[in-house]
């Protein structure tokens, strides 16, 4: 087993004999063998878009699959195998229909077939060695092979969430085959590989467009949003992940049973989208707080609980039972809802669990965070925010964004948003917000210090927000008082990353390791050319920054 696609990697180096994410080797094996496969489906993908064959079924079903492999997704190697199958399924099929127009000579990679009465473990341990060896040689390039593949793999799940709301691009979908396709390239040189890692950059700023444009368009802009931390007396249905789409999707289901529903993680801010909150009363409040939490968490909520997407850590037998998957989130043994004809997960067992279980017996004290600061809310009193930066009152802003994780060196972004002078705002997003997210830091004049933008999706927003303040203070965004300070685990991290180099943004501080996939010529090269440098501790980092 090799696997080092996350920041929680044994060792800061690699998984070898078993996943610190809870993945073991044999579904590892089968998650290598699954992206080898759809590595050969993408240049038939690419052919058949070309001939003018439909391939919206091949698209979405690639970002799915991708969307399985990441991090604490999935970790079922019979859901695995049936994707395998699906991806040989669907390439045969494409390639029949382009014959049908044009012979075509097709490489080994778009031929392999797996041997279906053998173990499939044993081929994907097979093929990841093929391609280490292949790539291993030169470890720079290695190294930019797996920022892509990784980045791609982020891309995938926004575009899979984005397809969900009815916003797609054929220009990402193509783009994911072809960066597939490139992996099987031997004659790419290193630039080739930065330039191809940039673009990938390029191509998840438009997912995340396309994400941001399903989400307003569906349930309007978010607007700055109390919600309750406290929990209320009744049944109830705690809902995990980042799909809004199936939170809505339970939401309906939900209506008129008696059941409160709770958001769990990085579902935080869909209380700020206005039309989803006006519709659906029984979307009441937050509980708990970041995906590392969840064993402790989930075990003492009196209801059932539903994952739609990432982190989804292996349950405890306290609560496996209340547990619930859906989409391409798995794991051995644990209930997974099925999809009814229009694609809708049918949440009836959930709901019939929740309703046999306990709910909450008693209204406990009130306590609320503040959600909704995404680009229209803040861009709508840009006015307000130059008015208090020229007038000295805000000095400077910091963007503390991305991922949460166990590791106790994350203390740091805690530590960090604590000491952030009161003459500053801090901008956030994603899940490591909830290290700090219920922290009263007051105001500038009318404005929060503390601003949720979203989720990681959500960097389109900050991004936005970034370039909206730039133009009105008519400056280069890297000319702002603003410094952004990352955390990342996983992979819809290294696609958010990519995108802000490939925006040019300078100087960002990323932690609380780096990569072990970023080789130390790829790390020189991003640090001279963009100054990205790793966290230090929080009084030298806030002391650069301000300087
Ligand atoms: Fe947090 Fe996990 Fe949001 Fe990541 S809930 S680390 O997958 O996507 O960020
Ligand atoms: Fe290790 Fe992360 Fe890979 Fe899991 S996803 S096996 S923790 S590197």
């Amino acid at each position: 087993m090799f696997c080092e696609q996350c920041e929680q990697t044994a060792s800061g180096q690699g998984c070898h004999q078993w996943g610190a994410c809870g993945k073991g080797p044999e579904v590892n094996a089968v998650q290598d063998l699954l992206v080898y496969c759809l590595r050969g489906l993408a240049p038939v993908a690419l052919r058949a878009r070309q001939l003018g064959i439909p391939t919206r079924e091949t698209d979405v079903f690639a970002c799915e699959a991708l969307f399985a492999t990441m991090t604490n997704v999935n970790f079922d190697r019979k859901r695995f195998n049936r994707y395998i199958r699906d991806a040989i399924a669907i390439r045969e099929n494409l390639k029949a229909q382009i014959q049908a127009k044009e012979p075509t000579e097709w490489s080994a990679l778009s031929c392999y077939e797996p041997n279906f009465q053998e173990s499939l473990v044993e081929q994907g341990q097979d093929v990841a060695l093929q391609f280490i060896t292949q790539s291993g040689q030169n470890v720079d390039i290695f190294s930019l092979k797996l920022t892509v593949l990784y980045g791609i793999k982020g891309v995938a799940s926004y575009t899979f969430h984005a397809q969900e709301l009815g916003q797609e691009d054929d220009r990402v979908y193509s783009f994911i085959h072809k960066a597939l396709a490139a992996l099987d390239r031997q004659n790419l040189t290193l630039e080739d590989w930065v330039k191809l890692a940039l673009k990938v950059g390029e191509i998840n700023l438009r997912a995340m467009e396309l994400l941001d444009a399903g989400h307003t368009s569906t349930y309007g802009h978010p607007v700055p949003t109390v919600v309750p931390l406290n929990a209320r007396t009744g049944k109830a249905i705690l809902v995990s992940g980042h799909d809004i789409k199936q939170l809505e999707a339970l939401l309906k289901q939900t209506a008129n049973q008696g059941i409160t529903v709770y958001t769990h993680g990085e579902l935080l801010p869909a209380h700020g989208y206005p039309l989803l909150k006006q519709k659906y009363p029984h979307l009441y409040g937050h509980y708990g707080t970041a995906w590392q939490n969840q064993t402790k968490e989930f075990a003492k909520f009196p209801g059932a609980i539903v994952i739609t997407t990432n982190c989804l850590m292996p349950p405890h037998e306290t609560y496996d039972e209340k547990l619930f998957t859906i989409g391409s989130v798995g794991y051995p043994g644990i209930n997974y809802l099925p999809e009814t004809d229009d694609g809708t997960p049918d949440f009836a067992p959930a709901i019939a669990k929740a309703l046999e279980m306990p709910g909450f017996t008693r209204d406990e004290e009130p306590r609320q965070v503040m959600t909704g600061f995404a680009r229209n809310a803040v861009l709508s009193v840009a006015d307000k925010v130059i008015e208090a930066v020229k007038g000295g009152k805000i000095r400077h802003f910091f963007l503390v964004g991305g991922c949460d994780g166990a590791k106790p060196d994350r203390n740091y972004y805690t530590e960090l948003v604590e000491k952030v002078p009161e003459d500053c705002i801090v901008l956030t997003l994603a899940c490591g917000k909830f290290r700090f997210f219920d922290k009263q830091l007051g105001t500038i004049g009318e404005l929060p210090r503390l601003m949720d933008v979203g989720q990681c999706n959500d960097a389109y927003s900050a991004i936005q927000i970034a370039l909206g303040l730039a133009k009105a203070f008519e400056v280069d965004v890297n000319q702002l008082p603003l410094s952004m300070i990352l955390s990342w685990y996983e992979q819809k991290a290294v696609a958010v990353l990519l995108t802000l180099l490939y925006l040019g943004i300078q100087n960002i501080r990323l932690g609380p390791t780096l990569p072990a996939f970023i080789s130390p010529n790829v790390l020189k090269l991003l640090s001279e050319t963009y100054h990205l440098k790793p966290i230090t501790t929080p009084d030298e980092d806030l002391a650069a920054c301000l300087g």
